[in-house]
């Protein structure tokens, strides 16, 4: 059937005018909906992906879901937390740790997912402590923080990186410098060192002294290179001097020859670990010169460039990750980074002082072609990291991109002088990127990596198996372990302690081993005791001991601080402190009966307990 083409034309003419009626106001509307459901995670359904957000002077980790943004959990780990019961006594082990390694604070930038095959494999998170120059390793399987340690002769924790293809190291960059002999007394010019820790046994196995400081970190998808932005090449020990140089550089180190230094015995051993010194054992660093101060380093997830990001220069600096030679230097806008990518051979950059996140073809720029420049979006203000779905391993997803922004600004209901950071998701599977989400914090996500949520599937345990420390419901006990200790080994159950009253004197030092010997996923008990400092919060089938001494004389009721069923507020005991000088008698909780039998012989009598 033939039609006459004018009607046609005409046809589409009259549709085209009446569509612009509807198209007004419905296409703005249908726009938001389209990016509405782009994010939207209706309830009962999941995320694809968990995102890692350093929580900055938090000293945590925030984990949300990709692409809703929402909060699913906070990890603590340079800082104690109540709610999960986190290094809050003297004698949590965790806090100890944290104690012996730089204090109960820290101040997260970068986390970084071990890979297997240059892909997330879900085994381990790490994340740096700038302040108090740590590094902590979070065990997936569990959300915790399962090793902390202190890296010797380096201060500043700034950039980390794991080396790429399997995790043969995590690196760590100490970005403020130290004197070289190590003293302050006669000063030696300053440097930095990069250390190189073993993933498994935490073990800083060397260092490798860098004149000039270092920044971000990043390695060649081979694992041949440890790059590094150094920004104060001069050596400067203030501002003015740190920004005198044109260029500053990006420093290689070369893994596999640093490796046969040490095994050769090069290296001068300080605290345990050997140094090598580029001026000494040669081949081991190459410095590429690169504008100004820069900030990002990121590899490209082929594998065969690394970019600079100028930070006081609008330019990155495309280096060949094979010859170390700069192949460009495009200019992209004001205050570039980072930049991350996407599986179609773009990069992505963010522009702290443009506030925006430019896109770029990396073989146009390679090539010097005049467009190479594919889009640019405006975000919600001063951002710093930017971080695409994979855009860190070798596998990107090319469909979300999170921008974390320094500055909230006007985009949120304002909450005094101080307002929250800022984060926004942008879709970046077509040409054009888009807006889709934003979503605030706490102080302070500097960056992010995400995760495939299949990927942890059948790795997130769901209940922990009670090790043999663990306390065996019907074996629960009160022990007096001494003239002035006494040992409590108790169990979490639905909804009760048992036991759930013991006595003590006033300044004993009590033991608390409690095991909650639920075995449904997500049945977590507290124990929280007034007055004395300290909350616990076990999951099914943990075990935690904690010792405290028993404060002044009255009766304390401990309690749960998780809802846990209908009965939670009735979860509670009493411990009773007797005075010092009580002669107190241990009874069995349920019968009343005198559990004598269970006082460790060689006890003085006197005041002690029967
Ligand atoms: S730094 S805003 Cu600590 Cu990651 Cu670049
Ligand atoms: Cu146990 Cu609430
Ligand atoms: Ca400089």
């Amino acid at each position: 059937m033939k039609r006459h083409p004018v009607l046609l034309v005409a046809a589409s003419v009259i549709a085209t005018v009446i569509g612009v009626q509807t198209l007004g106001c419905g296409a703005a509307r249908s726009a938001r909906s389209i990016a509405a459901e782009q994010v939207y995670v209706p309830p009962g359904e999941l995320d694809k992906y968990y995102g890692f957000l350093s929580g900055g002077q938090s000293g945590s980790v925030f984990v949300i879901g990709v692409p809703s943004g929402r909060l699913i959990r906070e990890i603590p780990v340079f800082e104690p937390r109540a709610a999960y019961g986190y290094a809050l006594l003297e004698s949590d082990p965790r806090r100890q740790l944290l104690e012996s390694t730089g204090g109960l604070w820290g101040d997260t930038h970068h986390p970084m997912l071990s890979e297997k095959g240059g892909i997330f494999d879900g085994r381990y998170l790490w994340i740096n402590d700038l302040a108090n120059g740590r590094l902590a390793r979070i065990r997936l399987d569990r959300f915790e923080a399962d090793r902390i340690i202190k890296l010797p002769n380096l201060q500043g924790a700034h950039g980390i990186a794991v080396v790429s293809p399997d995790t043969k190291y995590v690196v760590v960059n100490g970005e403020f410098e130290q004197p070289t002999d190590g003293m302050v007394t006669n000063p030696a010019p300053y440097t930095s060192v990069v250390a190189f820790v073993d993933p498994e046994s935490m073990e800083v196995k060397f260092e490798v002294r860098v004149n000039g400081n270092i920044d971000i970190a990043d390695t060649s998808k081979d694992g041949r290179y440890a790059f590094s932005t150094v920004y104060n090449l001069e050596q400067g020990k203030d501002m003015g001097s740190m920004i005198q140089y044109d260029r500053d550089a990006v420093a290689a180190i070369d893994i596999p020859a640093a490796e046969a230094a040490v095994a050769a015995g090069k290296g001068e051993v300080r605290n345990g670990v050997p140094i090598l010194d580029p001026a000494e054992v040669t081949g081991i660093l190459t410095l590429i010169p690169v504008p100004k101060n820069p900030h990002g380093v990121n590899a490209t997830p082929d594998g065969r460039y690394v970019i600079a990001s100028g930070k006081l220069s609008p330019t990155v600096t495309i280096i060949d990750a094979h010859t170390l030679q700069i192949v460009a230097e495009p200019e992209v806008g004001l205050g570039p980074l980072h930049t991350t990518f996407d599986n179609r051979g773009n990069a992505y950059t963010s522009l702290f002082l443009d506030s925006q996140v430019v896109k770029w073809n990396i073989d146009k720029a390679v090539a010097g072609a005049d467009d190479y420049i594919v889009d640019r979006i405006n975000v919600h203000y001063n951002i710093g990291h930017l971080q695409a779905v994979g855009g860190d391993s070798m596998k990107p997803a090319g469909n979300y991109l999170l921008a974390l922004n320094k500055l909230s600004k006007d985009q949120y209901l304002p909450v005094g002088p101080d307002l929250p950071e800022n984060q926004e998701i942008i879709d970046i599977s077509g040409e054009k990127m888009k807006m889709l989400a934003a979503f605030p914090t706490p102080p302070e996500p500097h960056d992010a990596t995400f995760l495939e949520a299949s990927v942890l599937e059948p790795i997130v345990q769901q209940v922990y198996t009670p090790g043999e420390d663990a306390v065996v419901a019907g074996q629960e006990s009160v022990v007096r372990t001494g003239p002035g200790s006494v040992q409590v080994n108790m169990t979490l159950l639905r909804s009760a302690y048992t036991p759930d009253s013991f006595e003590v004197r006033e300044g004993d030092e009590v033991t608390l081993k409690i095991t909650n010997v639920e075995t449904i996923r997500d049945m977590i008990h507290g124990f929280a005791l007034p007055d004395h400092g300290f909350n616990m919060a076990l999951p099914p089938g943990d075990t935690q001991v904690r010792t405290f001494k028993a404060g002044k004389p009255g009766v304390y009721w401990f309690y749960c601080t998780n809802f846990c069923s209908a009965l939670h507020l009735e979860m509670r005991g009493r411990m009773v402190v007797q005075p010092k000088d009580s002669v107190i008698t241990l009874t069995d909780w349920h019968s009343g009966a005198n559990v004598a039998g269970q006082v460790v012989p060689g006890v003085p009598s006197t005041g002690a307990s029967q």
